[in-house]
């Protein structure tokens, strides 16, 4: 049956209306993409890395709460490292970043307090002294030079690797070539335990499997995640130091979102960083049996006054001198009881 041409003109005009509808679609699709603010956060991690751990679970809290955000996370040093990283965020080239502690301590000296050799003796207390008063403080000095502190997630508890022969007490360690953060304090706080320390950014495994560094020093986690077994023979649970990521924003960009906004970005980073911890604190026992089945040597009980006993006068080096830091110091002790 033939149509009429009534029939065939409302085909027409039928396809015009579905092409329109189309293109006004991807318009308002388009619209609607460009009023969300996108946030660059940085991390110097591979994914499934602490720093990813957070970092994903804050875009994803946020994401969830907010239609106004997308956050874009940039990771496995694809930013360069985290001094670079935390230089991009001073310029507002990247927002926001989930950086470990260590590297901060060029921009912030007070942060070296956190690193403080043998400070903490639990996780508890690491919770107790970072989330109350001394923690809370020392975030709002990083607005001196332009980071919005936000919380503290947790890199952990770091223990030395080196490939060179076991390590048990602090003699073992002397003369040792390590790898160490691009942190004022980490350099010092191994040439003081007899080692020769080499400040490089992360990550690091290709200076340990060519020999150019013996060692290195870092949580459970990273030691498991960036297969660090396979070219580190000797590992000794040193617990040196707690070693937090802080999780940053760029001061101005942060204080000029509406403050609703700056109110559930805090919190969702406030959440994130919690679910991390416990992420963290969970799996330890697991990447340590892991490290153990894939042939690492350990030494889970080493001579721990030993490695005290060198360290005890390092509140009177330079780096601990300026008066901030000296107050806050002060207070990290005090909050943990020493
Ligand atoms: O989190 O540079 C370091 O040793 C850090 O711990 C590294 O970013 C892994």
């Amino acid at each position: 049956m033939s149509r009429t041409i009534i029939e065939i003109i409302k085909e027409v005009a039928m396809r015009r209306l579905l092409v329109l509808s189309a293109i006004l679609g991807s318009f308002i699709w388009v619209n609607f993409a460009a009023a969300k603010t996108t946030i660059r956060l940085g991390v110097v991690t591979i994914p499934g890395s602490a720093q990813n751990i957070c970092a994903d679970k804050f875009k994803e809290l946020l994401e969830s709460k907010s239609d106004d955000y997308e956050v874009k996370i940039y990771h496995s040093a694809s930013l360069g490292s985290e001094t670079e990283i935390l230089q991009q965020i001073q310029m507002n080239t990247v927002q926001m970043g989930i950086i470990t502690d260590g590297p901060f301590d060029v921009f912030v000296p007070e942060v070296r307090v956190i690193n403080y050799p043998f400070l903490f003796g639990s996780y508890q207390q690491v919770d107790e002294v970072l989330d109350g008063p001394a923690g809370q403080e020392l975030l709002e000095r990083l607005e001196k030079v332009g980071f919005k502190g936000l919380a503290y997630s947790e890199n952990g508890f770091r223990n030395l690797t080196n490939n060179k022969r076991p390590v048990h007490t602090v003699e073992d360690v002397s003369g040792l070539k390590i790898r160490v953060m691009e942190s004022v304090l980490h350099k010092e706080l191994w040439r003081m335990l007899g080692a020769n320390p080499t400040p490089m950014g992360w990550p690091i495994y290709t200076e340990l499997q060519q020999g150019t560094i013996d060692g290195q020093e870092n949580p459970l986690s990273v030691i498991w995640t960036y297969k660090l077994y396979e070219v580190q023979k000797y590992l000794t649970l040193t617990g040196h130091v707690y070693s937090a990521h802080i999780d940053v924003a760029n001061l101005k960009w942060f204080e000029g979102l509406p403050a609703k906004d700056q109110d559930l970005i805090r919190q969702c980073m406030i959440e994130a960083a919690k679910y991390q911890r416990s992420w963290n604190r969970n799996n330890e026992a697991g990447f340590l049996s892991n490290l153990k089945e894939a042939g690492m040597q350990v030494d889970e009980h080493p001579d721990l006054s030993s490695f005290r006993a060198k360290v005890a006068n390092i509140q009177e080096l330079d780096i601990y001198q300026g008066a901030e830091t000296q107050q806050l110091l002060r207070e990290f002790l005090k909050a943990v009881g020493q």
